[in-house]
């Protein structure tokens, strides 16, 4: 299906769902996972995500999110994440975001799903405790008034996603007559289901990345570029 076509079909949509990953901030300076810039102090991204590695080894997990969290409020929304927001004037728009940045949220978009959690956010180890971090920057993971460890909030590899994200996640994917996928490899379960939702409604599905994904041929167009470059253009 051509660029032009497609883009007569979206004016009649009535709510559309945006799954976005890492790719989406990339041009906020934000590396993304799986790509090049994937490493940390040679570090696999995906080794340090883990609540084992955290257990290994806190004080450097911790640190890993220290300079995140340094690097991401320095880092602001792109022409993508802004493109998005604007789109929220003219038609219902929800965001399923495997980010943990707020990067949709700080362009102005008001109904985001943080599928992964928040890099804001910390949790005790042990007790319900929870918190936000804005500034605290200790490069070991402060104590909970408990005395146990804090952590990030955020979901790790081998943890399951907040039930009631995922629950709400999923409806929204099976209500929307189009679903833009962009800047993620769709590598990450359950998030890279989320487009089998969309599809067995008989939503059209729409990919931004400039490169294949494992759904690529799945889609009703594939758009091999930047969402930067392709946002603005296909939702103006
Ligand atoms: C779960 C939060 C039930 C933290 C993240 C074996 C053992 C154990 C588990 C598994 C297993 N096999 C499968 C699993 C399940 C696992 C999984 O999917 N693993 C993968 C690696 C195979 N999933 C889980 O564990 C999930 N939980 O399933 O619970 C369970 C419980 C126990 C045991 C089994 C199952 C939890 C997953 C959540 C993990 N947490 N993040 C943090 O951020 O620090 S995921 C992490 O990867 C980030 O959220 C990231 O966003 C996400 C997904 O990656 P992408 O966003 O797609 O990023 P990526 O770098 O891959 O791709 C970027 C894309 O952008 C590329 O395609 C690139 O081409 C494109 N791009 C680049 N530049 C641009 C661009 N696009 C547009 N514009 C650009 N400028
Ligand atoms: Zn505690």
């Amino acid at each position: 299906m051509m660029f032009d076509s497609i883009k007569d079909q979206i004016r009649d949509v009535k709510k559309i769902v945006f799954v976005t990953g890492a790719g989406i901030s990339q041009e906020s300076g934000i590396p993304t996972f799986r790509g090049k810039d994937g490493l940390w102090r040679n570090y696999d991204a995906m080794k340090l995500a883990t609540i084992n590695a955290f257990y290994d080894n806190p004080k450097l997990v911790w640190e890993w999110y220290n300079e995140r969290r340094k690097n991401i409020f320095s880092a602001h929304p792109n022409e993508g994440h802004k493109a998005i927001a604007d789109l929220e004037k003219y038609v219902d728009v929800v965001i399923l975001t495997q980010n943990i940045d707020g990067l949709h949220q700080k362009a102005g978009s008001t109904q985001v799903l943080e599928l992964h959690g928040s890099i804001v956010k910390i949790k005790c180890t042990v007790c319900d405790f929870k918190d936000e971090i804005m500034t605290d920057f200790s490069d070991s993971p402060p104590l909970c008034k408990c005395g146990n460890i804090l952590r990030p909030d955020v979901v790790w590899f081998g943890e399951s996603l907040p039930q009631d994200v995922w629950q709400e996640a999923i409806i929204h994917a099976n209500q929307c007559d189009l679903m833009v996928i962009a800047g993620t490899s769709l590598v990450v379960s359950p998030a890279n289901t989320l487009p089998i939702y969309a599809k067995q409604n008989n939503a059209l599905l729409i990919e931004v990345n400039p490169e294949d994904t494992e759904m690529s041929l799945e889609m009703d167009l594939a758009i091999r570029n930047t969402s930067a470059n392709t946002l603005p253009k296909l939702i103006s």
